[in-house]
């Protein structure tokens, strides 16, 4: 495995890539063109600009996060083709730029959802928290509002203005679509994609829905084993994998992610490995990435990467806001920092060990 760092570029992260290169062991970011929209096709100057930038501070570009899915492919309707047109051009400019792993997500209007992103936990500090309750007695208008007011000014990755802006409208778009159309549209996409994948090796992962359950009634597919199952057979290529997310699968308590990992072997690309602390089964806090902190065997999540001969990116995910930082929630630089080094202690004592 590789250690990486989430890295939003400069003008949307408060963390720098010299900071990142002086965390011990991470050698690769996964990075994005924060400032393009879906649908919008990466140009050959601007990835290489960011390759340029990122290997200027003695870094690599271990994987893009992510490309993001136009809702007309969600959605499926007539201009879909365009925009997979467009995707594909996306794809072919970072094969053409070496860059091999793409993740992305098939999630509905929203990204992952959080109820509170400053949450106090005993020690002080303040983590993303997820309550049913709060969601049931909110409406998405609300929840955007609630979210944006606690950002600290940062634009969160699938929570951007101007698409909270259409959220009636993109609700009313995705009114007639369900699982199984989900499941369709998904299907008509990776088919589509498959063959630039495989030309330039493009490792395609999709994200996990999150939390991995269904909220405003919108349809969730990414959610346990038995669907990533189904999504992978449909179109039964190397190239269509997964990102093992473990805080994202982890918000459903059946799922059991040392299990899903040794079932995935072989097209799990990406790992995003972090912790949660669960108080009842529906509320949910975010918790350093140290197992006796929250309530995941992380030894057990990266021996299962481990012995599944898991040689992708791994990255620390969510971190808490520690040491008075100020940043986009989730994602400042400390906690995720020791996030790294902790995964990568477990994984010298699991090397060590066999
Ligand atoms: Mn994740």
């Amino acid at each position: 495995m590789e250690m990486t760092f989430r890295w939003f570029g400069t003008g949307f992260d408060t963390v720098t890539l010299k900071q990142i290169r002086q965390i011990p062991g991470v050698t690769g970011v996964i990075t994005t063109l924060y400032d393009t929209e879906p649908g919008e096709v990466w140009s050959r100057d601007k990835i290489r600009a960011l390759k340029k930038e990122v290997e200027d501070a003695g870094l690599h570009i271990s994987g893009i996060e992510s490309v993001n899915i136009h809702d007309a492919i969600k959605v499926g309707t007539p201009d879909r083709d365009l925009y997979i047109e467009n995707y594909i051009k996306t794809l072919e400019n970072l094969g053409e730029e070496d860059i091999h792993l793409v993740c992305y997500n098939f999630m509905p209007v929203f990204d992952w959802t959080r109820t509170e992103l400053a949450r106090v936990r005993p020690d002080g500090s303040t983590v993303l928290a997820y309550t049913q309750k709060a969601i049931d007695s909110l409406n998405p208008e609300e929840m955007f509002a609630s979210i944006k007011g606690d950002a600290n000014g940062a634009i969160l990755p699938g929570w951007e203005p101007e698409r909270m802006a259409k959220i009636k409208e993109l609700f009313d778009m995705y009114k007639d679509v369900d699982d199984e159309k989900l499941f369709d549209n998904l299907k008509y996409f990776l088919e589509k994609i498959m063959p630039v994948c495989n030309k330039y090796d493009i490792k395609m992962a999709i994200h996990p829905d999150d939390p991995a359950w269904s909220v405003f009634g919108l349809p969730r597919i990414i959610i346990n084993l038995e669907n990533i199952k189904r999504m992978m057979s449909m179109v039964d290529d190397v190239h269509n994998g997964v990102t093992f997310c473990a805080g994202s699968y982890g918000t459903n308590r059946a799922n059991d992610l040392p299990k899903m990992i040794r079932e995935l072997k072989g097209r799990i690309h990406f790992a995003h490995v972090r912790n949660l602390k669960f108080n009842s089964d529906d509320d949910f806090e975010e918790a350093a990435h140290l197992s006796s902190d929250g309530s995941f065997d992380m030894y057990e999540i990266m021996k299962a990467l481990y012995d599944i001969g898991f040689d992708g990116p791994i990255r620390p995910d969510h971190g808490r806001m520690i040491w008075d930082e100020v940043a986009m929630p989730g994602y400042g630089l400390y906690d995720r920092a020791l996030g790294a080094t902790y995964l990568n202690g477990l994984w010298e004592a699991i090397v060590k060990s066999n």
